[in-house]
Formats: C-alpha cells, sequence, structure tokens
C-alpha cells in the first residue's frame, strides 16, 4: 500500500499544527524534513504549484496521493472519518486567518535575527550538513535565509512591528482560553493547536521532535512578550504535556 507523506519544517508552526493533528488523529504517514532553499526543488517537484505559485511546507500527501499544501486542510484532512475531530467551530478558520500575518511577520523577524548571529547561521548550516561541516556552511545557511526572505516577502526591519503585532493577538486571544484547565486528548480543539504552535514564537517549546539549538531558540524566543504572556506559555506546556 502506498505512504503517505509530511514534508516539513519542525521548528516551523506552520509544520507542527500539521503533525500533532495527523498524530493525534493516528494517521501513518513518512516525515521528511526539508531544507530551505537547496531542497526548493524537491519540494517543487513534490508539491506541484501551479505556475507562479509558491511551494510551502507543511505538505502532505495522503496515501491516495492527494496533495494538501496548508496547514489547516491538513488538519482537515487528518479530521476525516475521525469520531472527534479536532475543527469544530466554525471561527477556527478566522483564527487562523488572524494568526497568519503575525507568524508571517514572525518570520522576518527570525530571518533577521538568525543572519545577525553566526552562531545561529551554524546551528542552521548544522541542520543540513555534518557539524563538522557547519562552520563551512555557515554562508549558505545564510543564503538560505535570506531566499527564505525573499520567497515569502519577509521583512527583515520590523521587529518592533512583529512584537507589537503578536501582543496585540495574544491579548486577544487569551481571554478565550481557560488557562487553569488545558484540554486533554479527549477535548483537544483545532484552536488550541493553533494557539499553541503561535506561542512557539515566543517560546519554543522543549519537545524532542523540534529540534532548535541554543542560539536558534533565541532567534525565535521574545523575552518580553514571554515575561508578559507568561501564563499563556505555562498553559502551553501543560497543553503539549496532556494531549501532545
Ligand atoms: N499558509 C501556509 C503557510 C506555510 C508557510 O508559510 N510555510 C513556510 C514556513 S517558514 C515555508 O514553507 N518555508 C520553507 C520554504 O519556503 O522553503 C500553511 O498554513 O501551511
Amino acid at each position: 500500500m502506498p505512504h503517505a507523506h509530511l514534508y516539513g519544517l519542525a521548528y516551523s508552526p506552520w509544520t507542527e499544527r500539521a503533525r500533532w493533528a495527523l498524530d493525534h488523529h493516528g494517521v501513518v504517514y513518512r516525515y521528511h524534513e526539508h531544507v530551505p532553499m537547496l531542497g526548493e526543488p524537491l519540494l517543487r517537484m513534490h508539491a506541484k504549484p501551479a505556475p507562479g505559485q509558491r511551494a510551502t511546507v507543511p505538505l502532505f500527501i495522503d496515501d491516495r496521493g492527494e496533495r494538501f499544501m496548508d496547514s489547516l486542510a491538513i488538519i482537515e484532512r487528518a479530521d476525516r472519518g475521525a469520531s472527534r475531530p479536532l475543527v469544530t467551530d466554525p471561527t477556527t478558520r478566522a483564527l487562523a486567518a488572524k494568526i497568519e500575518p503575525v507568524l508571517r511577520a514572525t518570520r522576518g523577524r527570525v530571518t533577521a535575527r538568525i543572519l545577525a548571529d553566526p552562531e545561529a547561521l551554524r546551528e542552521s548550516a548544522t541542520a543540513a550538513v555534518p557539524a563538522f561541516m557547519a562552520g563551512l556552511a555557515a554562508p549558505v545557511a545564510a543564503q538560505g535565509a535570506k531566499f527564505i526572505a525573499k520567497k515569502h516577502d519577509a521583512s527583515l526591519s520590523a521587529e518592533r512591528e512583529s512584537i507589537a503585532l503578536m501582543r496585540a493577538l495574544l491579548t486577544e486571544v487569551s481571554p478565550t482560553i481557560d488557562l487553569e484547565h488545558p484540554h486533554t486528548r479527549e477535548t483537544l480543539t483545532a484552536e488550541d493547536i493553533l494557539v499553541a504552535t503561535l506561542l512557539h514564537a515566543v517560546r519554543p517549546a522543549h519537545v524532542s521532535h523540534i529540534t532548535l539549538g541554543p542560539a536558534s531558540r533565541r532567534a525565535w524566543s521574545s523575552d518580553e512578550l514571554a515575561a508578559e504572556f507568561s501564563a499563556l506559555l505555562a498553559w502551553r506546556d501543560a497543553l503539549y504535556q496532556s494531549a501532545r
């Protein structure tokens, strides 16, 4: 029987949404880590985007060869036939639409920080080549980071705006969550997944499948937001314990 495949970037909130939903429903798939820039031809080969369209991860190809290149579409695909789907609320799509510009701004902030930090560049290179070559490959990692910024029109000079956008969104979603009682596997919703993965851009969760070196982790983190939204982060960590 043909296998299902998921192409992703382990540290990316979009990929983690998809993986969480697929794992939650016990969908069996082979996971492939995408390498930005160097992996672009391979990604396009698998994604077969329409002319002029970007190929992005997560990309899920199910066991019948059907392609899904949007994280919410993958969550819905994972829900197919499930007795308790993750997407139950018509507002899920609206929440995802609100999160999208914030994650896009985050991509600019994180990319700019990685470019400015030789250690983070070394760590990015280590993800693609053996560690002993990572020093040599750091310039390639820098090229890769610039490639991603260009491909996704990311602004590399808007750190403050990125933080302000995130603050506004977290202020809006916080009251909608019962911080004291995170959901369990039985009650998990797509909204939980969307907010929990968004928080990777405040402080990445410490989970074994999200491999980030210390410098990359710093690039993703915002100390000021982590202090302001510590209760939300505690909720996220508890949710990972109870439902991931
Ligand atoms: N709306 C899409 C966005 C996916 C997206 O932006 N993916 C980026 C994550 S940084 C990507 O593919 N980056 C790797 C690349 O472009 O090579 C989704 O929800 O899946």
